[in-house]
């Protein structure tokens, strides 16, 4: 048995203000990347949205005041210093950014996030395919969510060869969903990188708030498990703008075991040596897919979108 093991940091972040400026950000993101270097990481994950406020607790009815929360290039003026840094460091990171993608001539607005190696390359780019929330303001609701209005969803779930392995991404919502990690996994996804912003508050089932911190370590714990990969959950968190975010960040080995967490609602890393190897310890075994699933049996999983009950 080799050893892949790659050393990798979770740096949650807290809190980012609504006016609080890119570079400050980026500062902040700097100062995580070297706790992540002292704990020998090689890979630093970062979270979704994670160089502005969440702003779509929101609702505004003029774009040009919600574009000023997108980038336009990458890296641009305000985030190249990170990316200098990293490479400087020989660092690979991941982080979440709204992207504002006008090569087709129109503006079109994703919840993105990027894989970048430890020689500064963009290795990956993926859209958020699962967009919570609505659409239309909801004044009944404390605070508005409106991922829906704001972006496009992706239309895939990606892998790439990184840091001796297969990784996928994906961002916040998309991890409550099984099939997210049986896509990255039918791709031989060996670590899935996935940032987050989940206000603890659920308006539409309040009873749901106290559960955020048990269903968020659920579904990365049974995604890492039923498909053998490890899996990286990272927050932005705290009270942001009035909203409390979720924290408790984590870093998921395939045996569903959580190997580091983050137990502040702040800038905060956790590192954790991650054997891609261990991978095979399921996907050989117990969720052998080549040898044990039953695509011919699972067709309403993509025929059908919302459930049909049989007639009564
Ligand atoms: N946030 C949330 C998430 O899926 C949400 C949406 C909020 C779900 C509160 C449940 C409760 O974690 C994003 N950004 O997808």
């Amino acid at each position: 048995m080799t050893d892949r093991s790659v050393r990798i940091a979770a740096a949650q972040m807290g809190p980012i203000a609504r006016d609080e400026p890119r570079a400050d950000v980026v500062d902040r993101m700097i100062a995580l990347l070297h706790r992540a270097r002292a704990g020998g990481a090689q890979l630093v994950v970062f979270p979704e949205l994670a160089l502005t406020t969440f702003f779509p607790r929101w609702f505004f009815a003029d774009w040009a005041e919600v574009d000023v929360f997108f980038e336009t290039e990458m890296p641009s003026a305000a985030t190249k210093p990170l990316f200098d840094e990293a490479l400087r460091l020989g660092i690979g990171f991941s982080f979440g950014y709204a992207e504002a993608d006008d090569s087709s001539g129109t503006r079109h607005r994703y919840n993105t996030s990027i894989l970048v190696d430890g020689r500064g390359a963009i290795v990956g780019k993926y859209h958020k395919v699962h967009l919570p929330g609505h659409e239309e303001h909801e004044p009944w609701r404390p605070f508005q969510h409106l991922e829906r209005r704001y972006f496009e969803p992706g239309s895939s779930f990606d892998v790439w060869r990184a840091f001796g392995g297969i990784v996928g991404m994906a961002i916040c919502n998309d991890r409550r969903w099984p099939e997210t990690y049986r896509v990255l996994a039918l791709q031989g996804c060996e670590l899935a990188l996935i940032g987050y912003n989940t206000p603890i508050h659920y308006a539409p089932d309040p009873t749901q708030d106290a559960l955020a911190g048990f269903h968020n370590h659920l579904v990365l714990q049974s995604g890492a498990y039923q498909n053998g990969m490890w899996v990286v959950g990272v927050a932005k968190c705290g009270v942001e703008e009035g909203v409390d975010a979720l924290a408790q960040s984590v870093i998921v080995a395939p045996s569903g075991q959580i190997v580091a967490q983050c137990t502040t609602a702040g800038d905060e890393v956790v590192v954790a040596e991650c054997d891609l190897d261990r991978c095979a310890q399921y996907k050989h075994t117990l969720f052998d897919f080549d040898r044990y699933r039953r695509p011919e049996v699972y067709g309403l999983i993509t025929e059908r979108r919302g459930a049909i009950p049989p007639p009564p």
